[in-house]
Protein backbone atom coordinates (compact mmCIF):
# COMPACT_ATOMS: atom_id res chain seq x y z
CA UNK A 1 0.00 0.00 0.00
CA UNK A 2 1.23 3.88 -1.09
CA UNK A 3 0.71 4.73 2.58
CA UNK A 4 1.74 8.32 1.30
CA UNK A 5 -1.25 8.17 0.02
CA UNK A 6 -3.79 6.60 3.26
CA UNK A 7 -5.52 9.02 5.16
CA UNK A 8 -4.86 9.04 8.68
CA UNK A 9 -7.44 7.09 10.56
CA UNK A 10 -8.05 4.34 7.93
CA UNK A 11 -7.32 0.52 9.36
CA UNK A 12 -4.95 -0.53 6.78
CA UNK A 13 -3.70 -4.07 7.77
CA UNK A 14 0.01 -4.55 6.17
CA UNK A 15 0.20 -5.34 2.97
CA UNK A 16 2.69 -9.10 3.90
CA UNK A 17 -0.15 -9.78 6.44
CA UNK A 18 -1.66 -12.69 5.06
CA UNK A 19 -4.15 -14.26 7.58
CA UNK A 20 -5.34 -10.19 7.54
CA UNK A 21 -5.79 -10.34 3.88
CA UNK A 22 -7.28 -13.44 3.97
CA UNK A 23 -10.03 -13.03 6.66
CA UNK A 24 -10.87 -9.24 5.78
CA UNK A 25 -14.48 -8.02 5.68
CA UNK A 26 -13.16 -5.12 3.46
CA UNK A 27 -14.92 -5.44 0.06
CA UNK A 28 -11.78 -4.29 -1.07
CA UNK A 29 -9.31 -6.74 -0.17
CA UNK A 30 -12.28 -9.76 -0.77
CA UNK A 31 -12.63 -8.40 -4.59
CA UNK A 32 -8.89 -8.26 -5.50
CA UNK A 33 -8.68 -11.40 -3.91
CA UNK A 34 -10.80 -12.90 -6.27
CA UNK A 35 -9.65 -11.16 -9.70
CA UNK A 36 -5.78 -11.50 -8.22
CA UNK A 37 -6.87 -16.11 -7.80
CA UNK A 38 -9.02 -15.63 -11.00
CA UNK A 39 -6.20 -14.58 -13.05
CA UNK A 40 -3.84 -16.88 -11.44
CA UNK A 41 -6.20 -19.80 -12.77
CA UNK A 42 -6.33 -17.85 -16.34
CA UNK A 43 -2.20 -18.79 -16.40
CA UNK A 44 -3.38 -22.14 -15.84
CA UNK A 45 -6.27 -22.51 -18.13
CA UNK A 46 -4.02 -20.82 -20.58
CA UNK A 47 -1.26 -23.16 -20.45
CA UNK A 48 -3.60 -26.06 -20.85
CA UNK A 49 -5.32 -24.31 -24.23
CA UNK A 50 -1.29 -24.34 -25.29
CA UNK A 51 -0.79 -27.60 -24.72
CA UNK A 52 -3.56 -28.91 -26.72
CA UNK A 53 -2.62 -26.47 -29.29
CA UNK A 54 0.66 -27.93 -29.44
CA UNK A 55 -1.13 -30.86 -30.00
CA UNK A 56 -3.01 -29.74 -33.28
CA UNK A 57 -0.25 -28.00 -34.78
CA UNK A 58 0.25 -30.65 -37.19
CA UNK A 59 -1.96 -33.95 -38.07
CA UNK A 60 -0.77 -37.13 -36.08
CA UNK A 61 1.06 -35.60 -33.21
CA UNK A 62 1.35 -37.95 -29.85
CA UNK A 63 2.24 -34.96 -27.61
CA UNK A 64 -0.60 -36.23 -25.13
CA UNK A 65 -2.74 -39.01 -24.65
CA UNK A 66 -6.50 -39.39 -25.82
CA UNK A 67 -7.82 -39.57 -22.36
CA UNK A 68 -5.62 -36.84 -21.23
CA UNK A 69 -6.15 -34.19 -24.56
CA UNK A 70 -9.98 -35.26 -23.07
CA UNK A 71 -9.19 -33.66 -20.01
CA UNK A 72 -7.44 -31.06 -20.83
CA UNK A 73 -10.21 -29.30 -22.86
CA UNK A 74 -12.74 -30.27 -20.30
CA UNK A 75 -10.82 -28.61 -17.25
CA UNK A 76 -9.87 -25.41 -19.81
CA UNK A 77 -13.13 -24.52 -20.00
CA UNK A 78 -15.13 -25.41 -17.23
CA UNK A 79 -11.95 -24.13 -15.50
CA UNK A 80 -12.10 -20.59 -17.78
CA UNK A 81 -16.20 -20.25 -17.35
CA UNK A 82 -16.42 -21.53 -14.09
CA UNK A 83 -13.36 -20.81 -11.92
CA UNK A 84 -12.14 -17.51 -14.36
CA UNK A 85 -14.28 -15.39 -16.43
CA UNK A 86 -17.57 -15.68 -14.16
CA UNK A 87 -14.82 -14.90 -10.51
CA UNK A 88 -13.33 -12.24 -12.46
CA UNK A 89 -16.42 -10.67 -13.28
CA UNK A 90 -18.12 -10.79 -9.77
CA UNK A 91 -14.97 -9.80 -8.21
CA UNK A 92 -14.89 -6.77 -9.99
CA UNK A 93 -18.53 -6.02 -8.51
CA UNK A 94 -17.43 -6.94 -5.31
CA UNK A 95 -14.64 -4.30 -5.39
CA UNK A 96 -16.39 -1.70 -7.54
CA UNK A 97 -19.99 -1.29 -6.71
CA UNK A 98 -19.73 0.28 -3.68
CA UNK A 99 -17.23 2.61 -4.18
CA UNK A 100 -19.32 3.63 -7.26
CA UNK A 101 -22.71 4.16 -5.35
CA UNK A 102 -21.06 6.10 -2.93
CA UNK A 103 -21.09 3.04 -0.19
CA UNK A 104 -18.57 2.81 2.88
CA UNK A 105 -18.74 -1.10 2.35
CA UNK A 106 -20.41 -3.83 0.76
CA UNK A 107 -23.93 -5.71 1.98
CA UNK A 108 -23.26 -8.48 4.22
CA UNK A 109 -19.53 -8.63 3.84
CA UNK A 110 -19.45 -12.06 5.72
CA UNK A 111 -21.33 -13.69 3.39
CA UNK A 112 -19.25 -12.31 0.60
CA UNK A 113 -15.92 -13.80 2.10
CA UNK A 114 -17.03 -16.79 2.34
CA UNK A 115 -18.45 -16.65 -1.39
CA UNK A 116 -14.80 -16.12 -1.69
CA UNK A 117 -13.47 -19.08 0.23
CA UNK A 118 -15.83 -21.55 -1.61
CA UNK A 119 -14.69 -20.26 -5.02
CA UNK A 120 -11.04 -20.93 -3.64
CA UNK A 121 -12.12 -24.91 -2.53
CA UNK A 122 -14.04 -25.57 -5.16
CA UNK A 123 -10.80 -24.19 -7.48
CA UNK A 124 -8.51 -26.54 -5.72
CA UNK A 125 -10.99 -29.65 -5.78
CA UNK A 126 -11.56 -29.14 -9.87
CA UNK A 127 -7.17 -28.97 -9.93
CA UNK A 128 -6.96 -31.92 -7.66
CA UNK A 129 -8.98 -34.15 -9.32
CA UNK A 130 -6.15 -34.42 -11.97
CA UNK A 131 -4.69 -36.52 -10.03
CA UNK A 132 -7.37 -38.96 -9.49
CA UNK A 133 -6.69 -42.38 -10.49
CA UNK A 134 -8.66 -42.28 -13.56
CA UNK A 135 -8.14 -38.66 -14.08
CA UNK A 136 -10.36 -35.99 -14.12
CA UNK A 137 -13.98 -35.28 -15.92
CA UNK A 138 -13.25 -35.72 -19.59
CA UNK A 139 -16.35 -35.49 -20.98
CA UNK A 140 -16.66 -31.64 -22.16
CA UNK A 141 -17.71 -28.70 -19.74
CA UNK A 142 -21.41 -29.59 -20.07
CA UNK A 143 -20.38 -33.04 -19.14
CA UNK A 144 -23.77 -34.55 -20.96
CA UNK A 145 -24.52 -37.88 -19.59
CA UNK A 146 -24.13 -40.96 -20.29
CA UNK A 147 -20.87 -40.07 -21.62
CA UNK A 148 -20.40 -38.45 -18.13
CA UNK A 149 -21.79 -41.35 -15.71
CA UNK A 150 -19.72 -43.80 -13.66
CA UNK A 151 -20.03 -46.20 -16.95
CA UNK A 152 -18.49 -44.38 -19.15
CA UNK A 153 -16.70 -42.07 -16.72
CA UNK A 154 -15.39 -44.30 -13.75
CA UNK A 155 -13.44 -42.80 -10.70
CA UNK A 156 -13.33 -40.64 -8.23
CA UNK A 157 -12.10 -37.56 -10.38
CA UNK A 158 -15.23 -36.44 -12.15
CA UNK A 159 -16.76 -36.95 -8.67
CA UNK A 160 -14.20 -34.42 -7.14
CA UNK A 161 -14.37 -32.21 -10.27
CA UNK A 162 -18.39 -31.95 -9.49
CA UNK A 163 -18.20 -31.05 -5.97
CA UNK A 164 -15.71 -28.62 -7.19
CA UNK A 165 -18.08 -26.44 -9.62
CA UNK A 166 -20.63 -26.88 -6.62
CA UNK A 167 -18.74 -24.78 -4.40
CA UNK A 168 -17.21 -22.42 -7.37
CA UNK A 169 -20.91 -21.98 -8.38
CA UNK A 170 -22.15 -21.83 -4.41
CA UNK A 171 -19.55 -18.94 -4.44
CA UNK A 172 -20.88 -16.80 -6.84
CA UNK A 173 -24.29 -17.22 -6.24
CA UNK A 174 -23.62 -15.68 -2.33
CA UNK A 175 -21.13 -12.82 -4.35
CA UNK A 176 -24.24 -12.22 -6.45
CA UNK A 177 -26.57 -11.99 -3.62
CA UNK A 178 -24.16 -9.07 -1.85
CA UNK A 179 -23.34 -7.55 -4.92
CA UNK A 180 -27.16 -7.03 -5.88
CA UNK A 181 -27.80 -6.10 -2.40
CA UNK A 182 -25.39 -3.43 -2.29
CA UNK A 183 -26.79 -2.04 -5.32
CA UNK A 184 -29.88 -1.81 -4.23
CA UNK A 185 -30.13 -0.72 -0.72
CA UNK A 186 -26.55 1.23 0.17
CA UNK A 187 -26.83 3.66 -2.58
CA UNK A 188 -25.63 7.04 -1.25
CA UNK A 189 -27.85 10.42 -1.07
CA UNK A 190 -28.74 11.63 -4.17
CA UNK A 191 -27.62 8.42 -6.04
CA UNK A 192 -31.15 7.53 -7.43
CA UNK A 193 -31.47 3.90 -9.79
CA UNK A 194 -30.80 6.07 -12.53
CA UNK A 195 -27.77 7.72 -11.75
CA UNK A 196 -25.87 4.92 -10.99
CA UNK A 197 -23.05 3.98 -13.36
CA UNK A 198 -23.27 1.94 -16.32
CA UNK A 199 -20.84 -0.96 -15.00
CA UNK A 200 -23.16 -1.08 -11.83
CA UNK A 201 -26.13 -1.63 -13.71
CA UNK A 202 -24.02 -4.02 -15.70
CA UNK A 203 -23.60 -6.04 -12.01
CA UNK A 204 -27.41 -5.96 -11.45
CA UNK A 205 -28.18 -7.12 -14.54
CA UNK A 206 -25.79 -9.71 -14.29
CA UNK A 207 -26.66 -10.40 -10.60
CA UNK A 208 -30.15 -11.11 -11.71
CA UNK A 209 -29.27 -13.82 -13.73
CA UNK A 210 -26.76 -15.25 -11.35
CA UNK A 211 -29.99 -16.40 -8.85
CA UNK A 212 -32.20 -16.78 -11.43
CA UNK A 213 -29.86 -19.48 -13.38
CA UNK A 214 -26.83 -20.58 -11.07
CA UNK A 215 -29.24 -22.84 -8.84
CA UNK A 216 -30.37 -24.83 -11.90
CA UNK A 217 -26.46 -25.45 -12.45
CA UNK A 218 -26.29 -27.24 -8.78
CA UNK A 219 -29.32 -29.34 -9.37
CA UNK A 220 -27.55 -30.41 -13.11
CA UNK A 221 -24.79 -31.58 -10.94
CA UNK A 222 -26.87 -32.86 -8.52
CA UNK A 223 -28.82 -35.09 -11.09
CA UNK A 224 -25.00 -35.88 -12.39
CA UNK A 225 -23.92 -36.87 -9.06
CA UNK A 226 -26.55 -38.92 -8.17
CA UNK A 227 -26.83 -40.96 -11.83
CA UNK A 228 -23.16 -41.57 -11.40
CA UNK A 229 -24.21 -42.89 -7.78
CA UNK A 230 -26.88 -45.47 -9.51
CA UNK A 231 -26.44 -45.44 -13.33
CA UNK A 232 -29.78 -46.36 -13.50
CA UNK A 233 -31.16 -42.67 -13.22
CA UNK A 234 -29.84 -42.49 -17.03
CA UNK A 235 -31.09 -45.32 -18.47
CA UNK A 236 -34.27 -43.49 -18.39
CA UNK A 237 -33.81 -41.38 -21.50
CA UNK A 238 -36.06 -38.55 -20.23
CA UNK A 239 -33.35 -37.49 -17.58
CA UNK A 240 -30.36 -37.34 -20.49
CA UNK A 241 -32.81 -34.66 -22.01
CA UNK A 242 -33.68 -33.37 -18.45
CA UNK A 243 -30.00 -32.97 -17.72
CA UNK A 244 -29.06 -30.65 -20.68
CA UNK A 245 -32.29 -28.48 -19.86
CA UNK A 246 -31.49 -28.04 -16.25
CA UNK A 247 -27.77 -27.45 -18.03
CA UNK A 248 -28.94 -24.88 -19.93
CA UNK A 249 -30.43 -22.99 -18.45
CA UNK A 250 -27.33 -22.14 -16.35
CA UNK A 251 -25.08 -22.51 -19.24
CA UNK A 252 -26.54 -19.62 -21.75
CA UNK A 253 -26.99 -17.20 -19.35
CA UNK A 254 -23.72 -17.33 -17.82
CA UNK A 255 -22.52 -16.07 -20.60
CA UNK A 256 -23.69 -12.90 -20.26
CA UNK A 257 -22.75 -13.34 -16.40
CA UNK A 258 -19.21 -13.01 -18.31
CA UNK A 259 -20.13 -10.61 -20.65
CA UNK A 260 -22.29 -7.86 -19.06
CA UNK A 261 -19.62 -6.82 -16.60
CA UNK A 262 -17.08 -6.76 -19.31
CA UNK A 263 -19.79 -4.24 -21.31
CA UNK A 264 -19.93 -2.55 -18.31
CA UNK A 265 -16.31 -1.60 -17.98
CA UNK A 266 -15.90 -0.95 -21.40
CA UNK A 267 -18.48 1.38 -21.83
CA UNK A 268 -16.97 3.40 -18.56
CA UNK A 269 -13.63 3.46 -20.19
CA UNK A 270 -15.20 4.69 -24.18
CA UNK A 271 -16.50 7.15 -21.90
CA UNK A 272 -13.57 8.45 -19.78
CA UNK A 273 -11.46 8.65 -22.77
CA UNK A 274 -13.34 10.75 -25.16
CA UNK A 275 -13.80 12.90 -22.36
CA UNK A 276 -17.73 12.70 -22.03
CA UNK A 277 -20.68 10.89 -20.40
CA UNK A 278 -22.02 7.86 -21.79
CA UNK A 279 -24.50 8.34 -24.55
CA UNK A 280 -27.38 6.51 -24.61
CA UNK A 281 -27.38 5.64 -20.46
CA UNK A 282 -30.90 5.33 -20.21
CA UNK A 283 -31.65 3.08 -23.36
CA UNK A 284 -28.52 0.90 -22.43
CA UNK A 285 -29.54 0.75 -18.78
CA UNK A 286 -33.06 -0.78 -20.15
CA UNK A 287 -31.83 -2.54 -22.67
CA UNK A 288 -29.62 -4.68 -20.20
CA UNK A 289 -32.30 -5.48 -18.18
CA UNK A 290 -34.69 -6.50 -21.48
CA UNK A 291 -31.49 -8.46 -22.34
CA UNK A 292 -31.12 -10.35 -18.77
CA UNK A 293 -34.94 -11.15 -19.06
CA UNK A 294 -34.87 -12.77 -22.61
CA UNK A 295 -31.54 -14.18 -21.78
CA UNK A 296 -33.70 -16.88 -19.41
CA UNK A 297 -35.63 -17.75 -22.39
CA UNK A 298 -33.21 -19.03 -25.25
CA UNK A 299 -31.07 -22.05 -23.41
CA UNK A 300 -32.47 -24.57 -25.50
CA UNK A 301 -30.60 -23.40 -28.33
CA UNK A 302 -27.95 -25.42 -27.73
CA UNK A 303 -29.98 -28.24 -27.94
CA UNK A 304 -31.74 -28.46 -31.77
CA UNK A 305 -29.31 -31.14 -32.75
CA UNK A 306 -31.11 -33.21 -30.17
CA UNK A 307 -34.63 -32.80 -31.93
CA UNK A 308 -36.38 -32.41 -29.31
CA UNK A 309 -36.88 -29.15 -28.37
CA UNK A 310 -39.11 -26.43 -30.16
CA UNK A 311 -36.45 -25.06 -32.24
CA UNK A 312 -38.67 -22.05 -33.84
CA UNK A 313 -39.07 -20.75 -30.26
CA UNK A 314 -35.79 -20.91 -29.31
CA UNK A 315 -34.38 -19.47 -32.87
CA UNK A 316 -37.12 -16.97 -32.17
CA UNK A 317 -35.69 -15.59 -28.66
CA UNK A 318 -32.30 -16.24 -29.43
CA UNK A 319 -31.94 -13.81 -32.35
CA UNK A 320 -34.47 -11.51 -30.33
CA UNK A 321 -31.43 -10.60 -28.51
CA UNK A 322 -30.12 -8.47 -31.44
CA UNK A 323 -32.28 -5.84 -30.45
CA UNK A 324 -30.88 -5.05 -27.04
CA UNK A 325 -27.23 -5.90 -28.14
CA UNK A 326 -27.98 -3.48 -31.43
CA UNK A 327 -28.86 -0.14 -28.38
CA UNK A 328 -25.85 -1.43 -26.21
CA UNK A 329 -23.57 -1.40 -29.45
CA UNK A 330 -24.86 1.87 -30.89
CA UNK A 331 -24.72 3.63 -27.81
CA UNK A 332 -21.02 2.67 -27.40
CA UNK A 333 -20.03 3.58 -30.86
CA UNK A 334 -22.34 7.06 -30.02
CA UNK A 335 -19.86 7.31 -27.27
CA UNK A 336 -17.11 7.18 -29.17
CA UNK A 337 -18.03 9.29 -32.06
CA UNK A 338 -18.59 12.45 -30.03
CA UNK A 339 -15.41 12.33 -28.53
CA UNK A 340 -12.20 13.44 -28.17
CA UNK A 341 -10.26 10.51 -27.38
CA UNK A 342 -7.49 9.92 -25.81
CA UNK A 343 -5.32 6.47 -26.70
CA UNK A 344 -4.17 4.93 -23.50
CA UNK A 345 -3.93 1.37 -22.77
CA UNK A 346 -7.39 0.73 -21.06
CA UNK A 347 -8.65 2.37 -24.41
CA UNK A 348 -7.48 0.66 -26.75
CA UNK A 349 -8.68 -3.01 -25.30
CA UNK A 350 -11.97 -1.06 -25.06
CA UNK A 351 -11.89 0.03 -28.95
CA UNK A 352 -10.75 -3.89 -29.55
CA UNK A 353 -13.53 -5.11 -27.67
CA UNK A 354 -15.98 -3.84 -30.42
CA UNK A 355 -14.97 -5.45 -33.28
CA UNK A 356 -13.71 -8.81 -31.81
CA UNK A 357 -17.27 -9.05 -30.42
CA UNK A 358 -19.55 -8.34 -33.20
CA UNK A 359 -17.73 -10.97 -35.06
CA UNK A 360 -18.44 -13.44 -31.76
CA UNK A 361 -22.21 -11.55 -32.33
CA UNK A 362 -23.17 -11.76 -35.53
CA UNK A 363 -21.68 -15.67 -36.08
CA UNK A 364 -24.07 -16.46 -32.89
CA UNK A 365 -26.71 -15.20 -35.10
CA UNK A 366 -25.76 -17.83 -37.64
CA UNK A 367 -25.41 -20.94 -34.76
CA UNK A 368 -28.52 -19.59 -33.41
CA UNK A 369 -30.51 -20.23 -36.48
CA UNK A 370 -31.32 -24.04 -36.64
CA UNK A 371 -30.64 -25.30 -40.91
CA UNK A 372 -26.96 -23.92 -40.38
CA UNK A 373 -26.51 -25.09 -36.82
CA UNK A 374 -26.85 -28.91 -38.20
CA UNK A 375 -24.33 -27.97 -40.04
CA UNK A 376 -21.59 -26.13 -37.64
CA UNK A 377 -23.02 -27.82 -34.19
CA UNK A 378 -20.06 -29.94 -32.67
CA UNK A 379 -17.63 -28.35 -35.25
CA UNK A 380 -14.50 -25.97 -34.75
CA UNK A 381 -17.36 -23.07 -35.92
CA UNK A 382 -18.51 -23.47 -32.72
CA UNK A 383 -15.35 -23.51 -30.75
CA UNK A 384 -14.67 -20.30 -32.78
CA UNK A 385 -17.68 -18.51 -32.07
CA UNK A 386 -17.35 -19.11 -28.20
CA UNK A 387 -14.10 -17.63 -28.14
CA UNK A 388 -14.24 -15.02 -30.25
CA UNK A 389 -17.04 -14.05 -27.70
CA UNK A 390 -15.63 -15.10 -24.75
CA UNK A 391 -11.69 -14.64 -25.51
CA UNK A 392 -12.08 -11.60 -28.06
CA UNK A 393 -15.02 -10.07 -26.45
CA UNK A 394 -14.85 -10.71 -22.58
CA UNK A 395 -11.17 -11.00 -22.17
CA UNK A 396 -10.48 -7.80 -23.67
CA UNK A 397 -13.20 -6.34 -21.93
CA UNK A 398 -11.30 -8.09 -18.88
CA UNK A 399 -7.73 -5.88 -19.57
CA UNK A 400 -9.55 -2.84 -20.64
CA UNK A 401 -10.76 -3.04 -17.33
CA UNK A 402 -7.47 -4.35 -15.28
CA UNK A 403 -5.39 -1.48 -17.14
CA UNK A 404 -8.10 1.34 -15.93
CA UNK A 405 -8.69 0.20 -12.53
CA UNK A 406 -5.66 -0.64 -11.71
CA UNK A 407 -3.79 2.82 -10.42
CA UNK A 408 -6.98 2.67 -8.34
CA UNK A 409 -6.95 -0.56 -6.32
CA UNK A 410 -2.92 -0.19 -6.00
CA UNK A 411 -2.22 3.21 -6.12
CA UNK A 412 0.55 3.09 -9.70
CA UNK A 413 -0.33 2.84 -12.81
CA UNK A 414 0.98 -0.05 -15.23
CA UNK A 415 3.66 0.59 -17.93
CA UNK A 416 1.70 2.08 -20.97
CA UNK A 417 4.82 0.31 -23.23
CA UNK A 418 4.52 -2.56 -22.07
CA UNK A 419 0.23 -2.39 -22.27
CA UNK A 420 0.62 -1.55 -25.97
CA UNK A 421 3.19 -4.27 -26.27
CA UNK A 422 0.80 -6.84 -24.47
CA UNK A 423 -2.61 -5.18 -26.65
CA UNK A 424 -0.71 -5.58 -29.58
CA UNK A 425 0.12 -9.37 -29.54
CA UNK A 426 -3.07 -10.32 -28.11
CA UNK A 427 -4.96 -8.26 -31.09
CA UNK A 428 -2.83 -10.61 -33.65
CA UNK A 429 -2.53 -13.37 -31.45
CA UNK A 430 -6.36 -14.12 -31.12
CA UNK A 431 -7.51 -13.08 -34.54
CA UNK A 432 -4.60 -15.79 -35.87
CA UNK A 433 -5.09 -18.34 -33.32
CA UNK A 434 -9.55 -18.26 -33.81
CA UNK A 435 -10.15 -17.26 -37.21
CA UNK A 436 -9.06 -19.85 -38.71
CA UNK A 437 -11.46 -22.31 -36.69
CA UNK A 438 -14.36 -20.87 -38.57
CA UNK A 439 -13.05 -22.24 -41.82
CA UNK A 440 -11.67 -25.58 -40.02
CA UNK A 441 -15.69 -25.95 -38.35
CA UNK A 442 -16.77 -24.85 -41.86
CA UNK A 443 -15.20 -27.75 -43.52
CA UNK A 444 -16.14 -30.41 -41.21
CA UNK A 445 -12.98 -30.80 -38.52
CA UNK A 446 -15.06 -32.05 -35.17
CA UNK A 447 -14.84 -30.41 -32.23
CA UNK A 448 -13.00 -31.84 -29.18
CA UNK A 449 -10.73 -34.36 -31.36
CA UNK A 450 -7.07 -35.37 -30.12
CA UNK A 451 -5.85 -35.60 -34.20
CA UNK A 452 -6.73 -35.61 -37.20
CA UNK A 453 -4.89 -36.98 -40.94
CA UNK A 454 -2.53 -35.73 -43.16
CA UNK A 455 -5.35 -35.97 -45.93
CA UNK A 456 -8.21 -34.27 -44.01
CA UNK A 457 -6.90 -31.05 -45.28
CA UNK A 458 -6.63 -29.49 -41.84
CA UNK A 459 -3.24 -28.99 -41.73
CA UNK A 460 -2.08 -25.40 -42.50
CA UNK A 461 -5.14 -23.65 -40.68
CA UNK A 462 -4.33 -25.48 -37.49
CA UNK A 463 -0.82 -24.77 -37.82
CA UNK A 464 -1.97 -21.03 -37.71
CA UNK A 465 -3.90 -21.05 -35.29
CA UNK A 466 -1.40 -22.80 -33.05
CA UNK A 467 1.07 -19.87 -34.06
CA UNK A 468 -1.47 -17.67 -33.34
CA UNK A 469 -1.47 -19.06 -30.02
CA UNK A 470 2.28 -18.78 -29.56
CA UNK A 471 1.85 -15.44 -29.90
CA UNK A 472 -1.19 -15.17 -27.38
CA UNK A 473 1.10 -16.48 -25.10
CA UNK A 474 3.73 -14.09 -25.90
CA UNK A 475 1.51 -11.04 -25.04
CA UNK A 476 0.57 -12.93 -21.61
CA UNK A 477 3.36 -13.34 -20.54
CA UNK A 478 4.17 -9.36 -21.12
CA UNK A 479 1.11 -8.95 -19.53
CA UNK A 480 2.41 -10.93 -16.03
CA UNK A 481 5.92 -8.93 -16.02
CA UNK A 482 4.34 -5.79 -16.22
CA UNK A 483 1.88 -6.38 -13.45
CA UNK A 484 4.90 -8.37 -11.87
CA UNK A 485 7.29 -5.30 -12.31
CA UNK A 486 4.79 -2.13 -11.52
CA UNK A 487 4.03 -3.92 -7.81
CA UNK A 488 8.16 -4.18 -7.17
CA UNK A 489 8.71 -0.69 -8.00
CA UNK A 490 6.04 -0.31 -5.69
CA UNK A 491 7.01 -1.88 -3.26
CA UNK A 492 10.38 -0.39 -3.85
CA UNK A 493 8.76 2.88 -3.57
CA UNK A 494 10.20 3.89 -6.90
CA UNK A 495 6.74 4.75 -8.51
CA UNK A 496 5.07 7.88 -9.01
CA UNK A 497 1.92 7.65 -6.33
CA UNK A 498 -1.81 7.62 -8.56
CA UNK A 499 -3.34 10.50 -7.82
CA UNK A 500 -7.11 9.93 -7.25
CA UNK A 501 -8.61 10.54 -10.66
CA UNK A 502 -5.34 9.58 -12.97
CA UNK A 503 -7.89 9.50 -15.80
CA UNK A 504 -9.99 12.49 -15.31
CA UNK A 505 -13.21 10.02 -14.79
CA UNK A 506 -17.04 10.74 -13.86
CA UNK A 507 -17.66 8.38 -11.26
CA UNK A 508 -17.47 8.14 -7.62
CA UNK A 509 -14.60 5.53 -7.21
CA UNK A 510 -12.16 8.20 -8.40
CA UNK A 511 -13.30 10.81 -5.92
CA UNK A 512 -11.32 9.00 -3.02
CA UNK A 513 -7.57 8.11 -2.56
CA UNK A 514 -5.82 5.73 -4.46
CA UNK A 515 -6.33 2.88 -3.19
CA UNK A 516 -9.05 3.86 -1.08
CA UNK A 517 -9.45 4.09 2.50
CA UNK A 518 -11.05 1.55 4.17
CA UNK A 519 -14.16 3.37 4.42
CA UNK A 520 -13.95 4.08 0.99
CA UNK A 521 -14.97 8.04 1.86
CA UNK A 522 -13.34 9.84 4.50
CA UNK A 523 -13.77 13.43 5.76
CA UNK A 524 -10.86 14.58 3.78
CA UNK A 525 -12.31 12.42 0.44
CA UNK A 526 -16.04 13.05 0.91
CA UNK A 527 -18.43 11.63 -0.98
CA UNK A 528 -19.18 14.49 -4.05
CA UNK A 529 -22.85 15.93 -4.59
CA UNK A 530 -24.44 13.21 -6.85
CA UNK A 531 -26.65 15.24 -9.41
CA UNK A 532 -26.41 12.43 -12.42
CA UNK A 533 -24.56 9.26 -13.68
CA UNK A 534 -21.20 10.74 -14.10
CA UNK A 535 -20.98 13.44 -10.83
CA UNK A 536 -17.68 14.31 -11.61
CA UNK A 537 -17.58 14.85 -14.79
CA UNK A 538 -20.30 16.99 -13.92
CA UNK A 539 -18.46 19.23 -11.49
CA UNK A 540 -15.94 19.80 -13.46
CA UNK A 541 -18.23 21.05 -15.95
CA UNK A 542 -19.58 23.68 -13.61
CA UNK A 543 -22.77 22.21 -14.39
CA UNK A 544 -23.00 21.44 -10.77
CA UNK A 545 -23.94 23.86 -8.10
CA UNK A 546 -21.60 26.14 -6.95
CA UNK A 547 -20.48 25.04 -3.59
CA UNK A 548 -20.43 21.47 -5.70
CA UNK A 549 -16.72 22.81 -7.25
CA UNK A 550 -15.45 23.87 -3.83
CA UNK A 551 -16.23 20.08 -2.38
CA UNK A 552 -14.28 18.12 -5.25
CA UNK A 553 -11.32 20.55 -5.26
CA UNK A 554 -11.37 19.97 -1.34
CA UNK A 555 -11.58 16.02 -2.05
CA UNK A 556 -8.62 16.72 -4.50
CA UNK A 557 -6.16 17.75 -1.92
C1 LIG B 1 -11.28 -16.26 -21.86
C2 LIG B 1 -10.62 -17.27 -22.27
C3 LIG B 1 -11.20 -18.60 -22.73
C4 LIG B 1 -12.39 -19.20 -22.46
C5 LIG B 1 -13.52 -18.66 -21.59
C6 LIG B 1 -12.40 -20.47 -23.13
C7 LIG B 1 -13.44 -21.39 -23.08
C8 LIG B 1 -13.44 -22.61 -23.72
C9 LIG B 1 -14.52 -23.56 -23.68
C10 LIG B 1 -15.84 -23.37 -22.93
C11 LIG B 1 -14.16 -24.63 -24.41
C12 LIG B 1 -15.00 -25.86 -24.68
C13 LIG B 1 -14.59 -26.97 -23.83
C14 LIG B 1 -15.42 -28.12 -24.14
O1 LIG B 1 -15.57 -28.45 -25.31
O2 LIG B 1 -15.95 -28.72 -23.19
C15 LIG B 1 -12.84 -24.39 -24.92
C16 LIG B 1 -12.13 -25.26 -25.71
C17 LIG B 1 -10.89 -25.00 -26.25
N1 LIG B 1 -10.15 -23.82 -26.10
FE1 LIG B 1 -10.67 -22.25 -24.97
N2 LIG B 1 -11.22 -20.62 -23.81
C18 LIG B 1 -10.46 -19.48 -23.62
C19 LIG B 1 -9.21 -19.22 -24.15
C20 LIG B 1 -8.54 -20.04 -25.03
C21 LIG B 1 -7.28 -19.73 -25.67
C22 LIG B 1 -6.49 -18.44 -25.47
C23 LIG B 1 -6.97 -20.80 -26.47
C24 LIG B 1 -5.79 -21.02 -27.38
C25 LIG B 1 -4.64 -20.50 -27.21
C26 LIG B 1 -8.00 -21.79 -26.32
C27 LIG B 1 -8.01 -23.01 -26.94
C28 LIG B 1 -8.99 -23.96 -26.82
C29 LIG B 1 -8.95 -25.26 -27.44
C30 LIG B 1 -7.83 -25.80 -28.31
C31 LIG B 1 -10.15 -25.92 -27.09
C32 LIG B 1 -10.59 -27.31 -27.48
C33 LIG B 1 -11.52 -27.23 -28.63
C34 LIG B 1 -12.13 -28.55 -28.92
O3 LIG B 1 -11.40 -29.50 -29.23
O4 LIG B 1 -13.36 -28.62 -28.85
N3 LIG B 1 -8.95 -21.30 -25.45
N4 LIG B 1 -12.41 -23.14 -24.47
CU1 LIG C 1 -26.71 -19.91 -25.62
Amino acid sequence: MTTAQAPSGSKEVPAGNWLGWATSTDHKRIGLLTVATSLVLLLVMGVFALIMRGQLAQPELDLVLPHTYSQLFTLHGSGMIYLVITPFALGMGVYLVPLQIGAPAIAAPRTTLLGYWLYVCGAVLVLVSLAAANGSASSGWFSYPPLADSDFSPGVGPDLWIVGVVLSTTGMILMGWTVLWTALRKRTQGMTMLRMPVFTWSMVASCLMVIGSFPSLLAAMALLAAGRADPSVFHANAWNIGYQHLFWFYGHPVVYVMFFPYLGAVAEVLAVFSGRAFFGYKGTVLSLLVFAALSMSVWAHHMFATGQVANDYYSLTSISLLVPAGVEYFAMIGTVLGGRLVFRTPMLFALAFLPQFLIGGLTGIMVGTPVLDYHLTDSYFVVAHLHYVLFAGSAFGLFAAVYFWFPKATGVELGERLGRLHFVLLVIGTNLTFLPMFALGYEGMPRRVVSYAPFDGFSLLNLLASCGAAVLAAGMVVFVVNVLWTLRKRSLGRHVPAPPDPWGAGTLEWATSSPPPATNFTPEYPVPPVRGHAPLLTLREGQGEPDDRATLSGSRG
